[in-house]
Order: C-alpha cells, then sequence, then structure tokens
C-alpha cells in the first residue's frame, strides 16, 4: 500500500480492500490497540481456537511457548484444521481459515463456537499481523503444513511426514511494523491470562513455557495451568490472603433456559464487594445482564431467607442490595451463543435474556445452600446485617466529605500547595509523602502548573478499614478536596463525580526504597479502591526518583540502579563520590526537580489496570494480613512496587 492511497482512504476503498490489508492498515480495529496489550492479544486469540476445540469435546492439552526469538508457537491435541478443499474457495480448508478474515468456524456447524478472543477476529488476523507464521496440522496419518509472511501464504499447504497424533500448531512472530512500540512478550501477563483460563474450563491442563529464560537448573521457566474443580478454586485462588467466613465455597454449575451458567462465591471478613464476571471466556469488567441477573438472585435469596428466619426481628433500619454483599468474592461465567457487548470498553453484556437466566440459577443453588448450611446462613445474614449499620454511619461520613468539598470553593486543604494554572488538563498535583519532602517540593516545583499535597506519613490501609473510617480520614478527606473530586450523582449515590477534577497528572512521590513503595502501595489501594476511575482514565502516575547521585569535581550525574552507577562512575573515570539517596528529604529542592519533578528529564509511571481480577488479588494480598505471600511479591518485584499489574 502506498502512502498516497493511505491518505485517500475512503469508504469505497476499505470495501475494495482485501480483509487482510485492512486489518494491516486498522489493526486497531480488529485487536483494540498495536501496543503491549494487543500484542499479548494474538496469542489469547490463537489460544482461544484451542480452547474452542476443547470446548466442542475434541481437545484437553494445550501448550503455549515463548520462543527465545519471541515468536510464539501454540499446540493443542484436537483434530487438527482441516486441511481438504475448500470448494468455493478453490484451496486447502488451512489456508482459508489462515488467509480470510472471518472464515474462523465455518466448517463445523456441529461446533458451538463461545470463546473466540475480545474481538472475536480469528487466527488469520493474528496472521495478517505476523511477520511470520508456520501452521502445523497433524491430522488423518499426515503431517500438514503452510507458511505465511505478513498473511500471504508463500506455498499450498504440503505434507511433511506421517503421524499417529492429531493436532494444530501454529507458531507466529508479531511484525515490528505493525507493533513498533515493543514486540517482546510479557511471561506473568500471559501466565495470568492461562491460569485464567484454566479455571475458566476445568479439565483443559494448560502449559505455559518460557524458553528465554532459564532457572538454576538450565531448565525453562515453565507453569502448568490445570482445574478440576474450576470456579470454586478460582475463587480460593483469588481470596487466597482473605479469611474466609463460611464453611466451604457455594458453587453451582447448570444451564438454564439454554444458557451455560457457572457461579463460585465466598464470603469473608473484609468489606469490599469483589464481583468478576465473564461471557465465553471474556473478562466482563464492565458488568452487564449476568451480573445483574446475579446481583437480583443474591438479594431476593437472602432476604427471603432472612425475614422467613426471623434474624431480622429487630432490625429497624432499612437493607439494601449492596450490604447482601459486603465481603463477598464471586465470579459468574456463562456462555452465550451470540452475545451483545455494549459500553465504553465493550466489556459489558447486553443480552437481556440472561439476567433470568442466571437470577434463576442462583436462586436455586444459594436456597439449597442456605438450608443445608444453616450455620452459614446465620454467619451471612450477621455479616450482611453489620453491613447495613456501616453503611448508614458511612453515608453520614461520606456527606461530610461532599459538603466539605462543595463548600470548598477557597476552602481547599491547608496543607495544599496550589498551583496558579487553572486548567486541569496542564495542572499536575505531587502527593507526597511527609512534610520534610513536602518542603522540598514546594520549593523545587514550577507553581505555575505544580500543586504539592504532603500526606502525613503512613497513610490508611483501605484495605481494612471500615467505609466510614475511610471517609472520615484526615488525609483522605484532604485527597478528596484537593483533588475536587466528589462522591455521588444524580444516578448513583456511590458513583464518584470527576467533572470538577482539579488535576489530570496525579503523581505519586515517595522514597525511592521499602518503606516509600510501601507507602506508593497503601496510596495506590486507595485510589483503587476509593477512585478506580482516577486509575482507569489513566490520570494517576509514580513519580521515579533517583537511588545515586555519582559526583567528581562539579560534574553530577543521576543513577536510578545499580548497573546505571557504575557505568558513569566508569565513565567519569574513577575518583567519584557516591551518594545514595536514602529519601526524598536527602535532595535539595534543585535536584529533585531536576530528577523527578521535571518534565523535560523525569520518567513518570503512569499505574494502568490491565486485569482488574489480578489486581484486586494483589492489592488484597499487599494489604492483607498474611505477611509471607506480601514478602515473596515484593522480593519478587524488588524494582520498586511494579503494581500495574
Ligand atoms: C473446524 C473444524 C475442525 C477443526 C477445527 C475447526 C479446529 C480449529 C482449530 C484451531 C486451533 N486448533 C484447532 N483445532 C481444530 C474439524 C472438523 C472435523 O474434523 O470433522
Amino acid at each position: 500500500m502506498s502512502e498516497e492511497k493511505k491518505h485517500n482512504y475512503s469508504a469505497d476503498s476499505i470495501q475494495a480492500l482485501e480483509g487482510m490489508e485492512h486489518v494491516r492498515m486498522r489493526p486497531s480495529m480488529y485487536i483494540g490497540d498495536v501496543g503491549v496489550r494487543g500484542l499479548h492479544h494474538l496469542v489469547y486469540e490463537v489460544v482461544d481456537n484451542s480452547i474452542d476445540e476443547a470446548l466442542a469435546g475434541h481437545c484437553d492439552t494445550i501448550t503455549v511457548d515463548i520462543n527465545e526469538d519471541n515468536s510464539i508457537t501454540v499446540r493443542d491435541n484436537g483434530r487438527g484444521i482441516p486441511v481438504g478443499l475448500h470448494k468455493k474457495e478453490g484451496v486447502s480448508a488451512l489456508e482459508v481459515v489462515m488467509t480470510k478474515i472471518g472464515a474462523g468456524g465455518k466448517f463445523d456447524k456441529d461446533s458451538y463456537k463461545v470463546s473466540g478472543g475480545l474481538h472475536g477476529v480469528g487466527v488469520s488476523c493474528v496472521n495478517a499481523l505476523s511477520d511470520h507464521l508456520k501452521a502445523t496440522v497433524y491430522r488423518e496419518g499426515k503431517v500438514w503444513q503452510q507458511e505465511y509472511e505478513r498473511g500471504k501464504s508463500l506455498y499450498p499447504v504440503k505434507t511433511i511426514g506421517e503421524t499417529d497424533i492429531t493436532g494444530t500448531e501454529v507458531t507466529f512472530l508479531p511484525d515490528r511494523s505493525i507493533f513498533q512500540q515493543t514486540i517482546v512478550y510479557n511471561y506473568d501477563t500471559l501466565a495470568t491470562r492461562m491460569r485464567e483460563l484454566a479455571y475458566l474450563n476445568k479439565g483443559i491442563t494448560i502449559t505455559l513455557t518460557d524458553k528465554r529464560e532459564q532457572d538454576d537448573e538450565g531448565n525453562d521457566i515453565s507453569e502448568v495451568f490445570h482445574s478440576t474443580e474450576g470456579l470454586s478454586e478460582f475463587v480460593k485462588f483469588l481470596d487466597g490472603t482473605r479469611t474466609q467466613i463460611i464453611q466451604d465455597v457455594i458453587a453451582m454449575e447448570g444451564e438454564k433456559n439454554g444458557i451455560p451458567v457457572e457461579v463460585a462465591m465466598v464470603y469473608n471478613d473484609s468489606y469490599a464487594e469483589n464481583l468478576h464476571s465473564y461471557v465465553n471466556n471474556i473478562n466482563t469488567h464492565e458488568g452487564g445482564t449476568h451480573l445483574s441477573g446475579f446481583r437480583r438472585g443474591l438479594t431476593n435469596t437472602l432476604k427471603k431467607y432472612a425475614d422467613d428466619s426471623g434474624l431480622l426481628k429487630n432490625v429497624k433500619f432499612e437493607i439494601s442490595g449492596d450490604d447482601f454483599r459486603e465481603g463477598l468474592t464471586a465470579i459468574v461465567s456463562v456462555k452465550v451463543a451470540e452475545p451483545q457487548f455494549e459500553g465504553q470498553t465493550k466489556t459489558k453484556l447486553g443480552n437481556r435474556e440472561v439476567t433470568s437466566a442466571v437470577s434463576q440459577a442462583v436462586s436455586e443453588m444459594l436456597t439449597d445452600y442456605l438450608e443445608e448450611n444453616p450455620n452459614d446462613a446465620k454467619t451471612i445474614v450477621q455479616k450482611v446485617i453489620l453491613a447495613a449499620q456501616a453503611r448508614h454511619a458511612a453515608r453520614k461520613a461520606r456527606e461530610m466529605v461532599q459538603r466539605k468539598t462543595v463548600m470548598s470553593i477557597g476552602g481547599l486543604p491547608g496543607k495544599l500547595s496550589d498551583c496558579s494554572e487553572t486548567d486541569p488538563a496542564e495542572c499536575e498535583i505531587f502527593l507526597v509523602e511527609g512534610d520534610s519532602a513536602g518542603g522540598t517540593a514546594k520549593q523545587g516545583r514550577d507553581r505555575n502548573f505544580q500543586a504539592i499535597l504532603p500526606l502525613r506519613g503512613k497513610i490508611l490501609n483501605v484495605e481494612k478499614a471500615m467505609q466510614h473510617k475511610v471517609f472520615e480520614n484526615e488525609e483522605i478527606k484532604n485527597m478528596f478536596t484537593a483533588l475536587g473530586v466528589t462522591i455521588g450523582t444524580e444516578e448513583d449515590p456511590r458513583e464518584l463525580n470527576l467533572t470538577k477534577l482539579r488535576y489530570h497528572k496525579v503523581v505519586i512521590m515517595c522514597d525511592a526504597d521499602v518503606d516509600g513503595s510501601h507507602i506508593a502501595t497503601l496510596i495506590l489501594t486507595f485510589f483503587f479502591r476509593y477512585m478506580r476511575e482516577m486509575v482507569e482514565q489513566g490520570y494517576i502516575y509514580i513519580a521515579t526518583p533517583p537511588l545515586y547521585l555519582v559526583k567528581k569535581g562539579q560534574k553530577r550525574e543521576y543513577a536510578w540502579d545499580d548497573n546505571q552507577r557504575d557505568l558513569i562512575a566508569q565513565k567519569l573515570g574513577g575518583g567519584v563520590t557516591i551518594q545514595r539517596y536514602k529519601g526524598l528529604g536527602e535532595m535539595n529542592a534543585e535536584q529533585l526537580w531536576d530528577t523527578t519533578m521535571n518534565p523535560e528529564f523525569r520518567t513518570l509511571r503512569q499505574v494502568t489496570i490491565d486485569n482488574l481480577t489480578e489486581a484486586d488479588r494483589i492489592f488484597s494480598m499487599l494489604m492483607g494480613d498474611e505477611v509471607p505471600p506480601r514478602r515473596d511479591f515484593i522480593e519478587k518485584n524488588a524494582k520498586y512496587a511494579n503494581i500495574d499489574a
């Protein structure tokens, strides 16, 4: 495609374009983006085809290899993609699947194709976006093969040998000219998704191997994901470090009105609600009809049980739906033949018929459970009553925050050193650990567009505090007021209101040591639990102060890690003095500006949530009671709180 043609791109020319070329021209339309997310999406797309084959009952083993050159190999023991002549296209069915957009699963009418990546685009799309792809099919006693470059076949399907197994193997190398940011795969990202898939599709064994890296014994890094219990194991994994307050995970699996519904739930002693929902193995962040169905079933059933059992006799305040979900962790997974996805990120299920299917399923299983486990039933109802009580207290505290914010034209927190610029898009606020570092930051900043809010020592761990305590906390009230964020809109009294947000960059600036990263994590936990939309909108950043100052005579250079320090020392030719910054407080205002605050030289790390489910698990683990898993995580991610999981 010439440059000129690209610019003269019109509706007509889309149709004229071959599908595969269109994928290369507008990759984001097919895989969301061409950054890290899109890169990993290619793997999910290929794996989803194998999952479909497994769901159809023909495959139980999938392996995913990250090869040394960052190419990916996905292998399964299914029937193998058909290789016979495709009458309409006049070439092998394999070639059609690999080179025609939307050809996907059209061959097998019996199969109930439900998985499929977020955009359900198929493997041909991966092919179009790969520098090179090789498909190998083991089928009918022979090994068949075809290779492609940027989606174009290099030769007709050929046989390269004999075999007594069946299956499909796809190896692809993403095209650097498309994925310009990076083509390096992240093991943990893939592991998280493969683990999730194993829990969502019990019985399948998924092995992930990283051939780029070996352990001390020289073996590749590798993990096997397999779940016999499915969602109930997933719930236990997610709630791993929380304290369960009922005997067992409440789990059900069945089909209602032709819709397969799977639910697992457990109550813990926290105050957080953790609902995760999936449609056809896709995480529906924005919820939708299946989640409404779950909520409805849960509320109706528990309410009825509580009423019938007389446990509410002396309860004078009203109990709301939210109260039934405090301390609840639950996963709802449905399979829908023709899902309608809505919402900003197309992760909200719209199919109306799903609500009643899930609601009925939940009512049935929960009614049985409560009858068979009266002790647990009582525990749950008591928890609900406490939640309702606390909610009334929390509402008062929230209203205080709100009143203060509304009144606060000119009533900003005393500790805030505001900037003079008033356009939020241009404004930054630094949340700084401690008053002394706050003072340095205040001197070092550019007061035109940078504001400073010092926070006192350890801020409240919101993971473990009841809601009203959170809203009563001074530092947290200051953050709401300074940021101009309120809670409560016309429609939803709990929704965040960002219309008066005063800064579009909120920078968490803490010491570059273990204590500092702990404080940064506490602040992040607050944003994640109480201002999640701020994170989702990309407003939250972490500053990265340097670890070392290397001096020789008048020359000063900064280093952010040991390696860099040594290189600088070498470059300056020995005889250097090295200062290790133990905290922000050891820097003077000018140094702090030069290294950490000046937009020209600083590095800000934007906090993103790739995988909400995993982020949730990490926060509950980091901020929970149990020390060993936290220590493990921090050691593994020692390079300064790597929370953008
Ligand atoms: C359609 C028909 C048949 C197999 C597949 C698709 C298939 C596709 C993929 C993609 C990755 N692994 C796969 N395994 C199988 C087979 C129809 C038949 O044998 O009758």
